[in-house]
């Protein structure tokens, strides 16, 4: 291990080294995408000193301000990764329909699924912001891409993960193996390993939700959040904290335990799921938590088990500690303790 300690390339190598018959297509593909992420911390990390803040003027898929940066991390990873040679197709959050690979560039047999840069809403106020993503093999056999490799449930993952633009930029990523966490190093340019083997807390005692929904919630979600809130002595005393930006309210999740939900609510009869996405938000992280030993739900079902039915599908969402999981599951099917 050289002074610097562990790169995530050489974490990247080490786990390509255990997959016996690893082409090193996949660890080609995560780098390509590291570079995109390090590229985007630059910009975000000088965003308030240059004119990159505001919104374009423009609203994307979702009907949301589209904000400079947003588009500009977009851009970058479509341009990048669509230079990789071993994606056959991408989706973006930012996206209405399937990025396809440029007729000259070489295709390969992966899918990148991502959301450039959520939290954007809160770029102004210099809120933690970031980048999931998420990696499936392609499923058809054409050349090109179908429907079918985009519409992937989560369990088919090969890989999943997300940087985080705070303090410092983070990378959190797993194949399947566990969870490792990386710190973008600035002065040498590198992500080190600084989390190895990431375990989230069987039980916490932080719930992160948006409680302005309460009224448009069902009377189940409405009991749980009485529960966590009521003073018994019998049940830890549970703190909130709810930044409203999923990636850096699931970071916290995962380090110290807890909950984050996200609730179907009534507030929008566009979006009777509530807001998240399936495949750019939920799934990824679905897949990190479960393998960081938590849990994912959609109140109802496994998240990872959920079959998508179109692109921006969007899911209700209840991530973090198992035992969190479970109490909430049992209140969202009015079966409480
Ligand atoms: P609300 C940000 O816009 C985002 O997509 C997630 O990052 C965040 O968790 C959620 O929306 C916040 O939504 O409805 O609480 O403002």
């Amino acid at each position: 291990m050289s002074d610097i300690g562990v790169t995530v390339t050489q974490h990247l190598l080490s786990q390509q080294q255990e997959h016996g018959g690893a082409t090193g297509a996949f660890t080609r593909l995560l780098n390509e995408l590291i570079l995109s992420a390090k590229i985007i911390s630059r910009e975000v990390t000088k965003a308030g000193l240059v004119d990159i803040l505001g919104f374009t003027g423009a609203k994307n898929v979702q009907d949301e301000m589209v904000q400079k940066l947003d588009e500009f991390a977009h851009d970058t990873i479509v341009r990048r990764m669509a230079q990789s040679r071993h994606l056959c197709v991408m989706g973006s959050e930012e996206d209405a329909d399937p990025i396809e690979i440029p007729p000259q560039a070489e295709t390969g047999d992966y899918v990148l699924l991502f959301d450039p840069l959520d939290g954007s809403s809160n770029i102004d106020a210099n809120v933690s912001i970031g980048t999931i993503f998420s990696i499936l093999r392609k499923q058809s056999t054409c050349l090109g891409y179908r429907m079918e490799d985009l519409l992937q449930p989560g369990y088919r993952q090969v890989a999943a993960g997300y940087f985080l633009y705070g303090s410092s930029t983070m990378m959190v990523y797993t194949t399947g193996n566990g969870v490792s966490g990386f710190t973008l190093d600035p002065s040498v340019g590198e992500f080190l390993l600084s989390h190895p083997n990431i375990r989230i807390p069987e039980r916490g005692k932080i719930f992160s939700a948006n409680l302005g929904y309460w009224d448009y919630w069902d009377q189940e979600v409405q009991n749980y959040f009485r529960y966590l809130q009521r003073p018994d002595d019998t049940k830890p005393v549970y703190s909130c904290r709810y930044i409203g930006s999923l990636v850096a309210d699931f970071h916290r999740t995962l380090l110290y335990g807890g909950v984050f939900l996200y609730p179907a609510d009534h507030k929008d009869p566009r979006k009777p799921h509530g807001k998240l996405r399936l495949l750019y938000e939920c799934s990824p992280l679905a897949m990190v938590c479960e393998q960081a030993g938590g849990a994912a739900s959609t109140g109802h079902g496994r998240i990872l088990d959920v079959e998508p039915d179109e692109l921006h599908q969007r899911v209700p969402l209840i991530i973090g500690s198992a035992e969190e999981v479970k109490l909430a599951e049992r209140y969202f099917s009015g079966q409480p303790n």
